[in-house]
């Protein structure tokens, strides 16, 4: 089998100068294409060295194993040379990813586009609600006083509200604010009536289950002006649910009681989702709860310094991470801070 010996010889040597032809000045897409049509013609399943392959088959048998490792040295040596030329031609780029390097002609991964967490996006859009109703934004400090978190707002100690509020203390004076109100009661105190003001921001109370988490986002407002009644009260309430969710939604006011507000009411919009007829969000009621408000209290007035025979206002306060829930159909409030971006990238 002296000739199939000689082929293999043949194929070798032409394989070498046929590599050896190839040459650097090339463009890196050029030489990529000559090391194919190179792999292809000695190397493919179809080519060359195939083809010598598939003649070992018929070779005799003592003379197989002896032309058989001959023909894998060739091989090997075909190949060898392959890479070599591939590397000095190509450099990383001819290279696999999975063969140790790095295929640089793979497109490059995007940076992911970031966006606003959805308790900002229902903030914003609540501020500006209120922004185009005539409402000035106000932001105070997370770490309040007492007394602004509940003195100036008709919460003696020992009131039972103070229970209600799970307050997170940081001295006997000092505390995380349970509410925005606090911002409130500083405004009126430094500046005279006619006043409509907003206060977003971060709330915090010891409490956390399925509807509760220990910080929350609230917005708080209030108006205070000659001759304010629940009417105005009625009015802008009206006007911003039906800017938040789009859509002419029917009212309900409860009776309610807060400290700091007389009368006092919780008000409920016809459920978003069934819209009143009763399904699984409103628990067959028709109605969803939204946020709590009232005519401000003259203990409140006489606290800040404001007469409560010339001024009445109102005020009101509700929770985005619920307005949050409504809107999009969030059933668990804690998805919200567990920063998982299959959840928050859908907003
Ligand atoms: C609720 C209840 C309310 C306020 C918050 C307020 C009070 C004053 C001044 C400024 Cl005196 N803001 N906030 C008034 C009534 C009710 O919230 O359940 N919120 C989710």
């Amino acid at each position: 089998m002296k000739i199939m010996e000689q082929e293999l010889l043949r194929l070798q040597n032409e394989a070498r100068q046929q590599l050896e032809l190839l040459a650097k000045d090339d463009t890196l897409s050029m030489a990529q294409q000559q090391l194919e049509d190179f792999r292809i013609r000695y190397l493919g399943r179809k080519g060359l060295f195939g083809t010598i392959m598939r003649e070992l088959g018929t070779v005799s048998a003592d003379e197989r194993p002896r032309l058989g490792q001959l023909a894998n040295t060739v091989k090997s040596e075909i190949e060898k040379l392959f890479a070599e030329k591939q590397a000095e031609l190509c450099g990383n780029a001819g290279e696999k990813k999975g063969r140790g390097g790095i295929d640089i002609s793979l497109p490059g991964r995007y940076p992911e586009r970031g966006r606003l967490h959805p308790v900002t996006q229902i903030m914003n859009e609540v501020c500006s609600i209120f922004e185009s109703l005539g409402f000035s934004v106000a932001e105070g400090p997370d770490v309040e006083h007492d007394h602004y978190n509940f003195e100036a707002l008709n919460i003696p100690a020992h009131h039972p509200a103070r229970d209600m509020h799970d307050t997170f203390y940081v001295s006997e004076s000092i505390l995380l604010r349970t509410h925005t109100s606090p911002m409130q009661a500083r405004i009126m105190e430094s500046q005279q009536p006619p006043l409509r003001v907003i206060a977003p921001g971060k709330v915090y109370r010891c409490d956390s289950d399925i509807t509760h988490t220990p910080m929350f986002h609230q917005v708080e407002g209030f108006l205070v002006d000659t001759q304010v009644s629940f009417a105005d009260l009625k009015g802008i309430l009206t006007v911003f649910t039906q800017k938040m969710f789009d859509k002419e939604l029917a009212l309900r006011f409860r009776p309610s009681f807060f400290p700091f507000t007389e009368p006092s009411a919780e008000v409920d919009i016809a459920c978003v989702i069934c819209g009143g007829k009763g399904c699984r969000v409103c628990k067959q009621t028709g109605w969803l709860e939204i946020l709590g408000a009232g005519m401000i209290d003259p203990e409140v007035f006489k606290m800040v310094g404001y007469d409560p025979e010339i001024y009445s206002g109102f005020a009101f306060g509700l929770g985005i991470e619920r307005i949050a829930m409504l809107k999009y159909g969030i059933n668990d409030i804690r998805l919200y801070y567990e920063n998982d971006l299959r959840f928050l990238s859908q907003f």
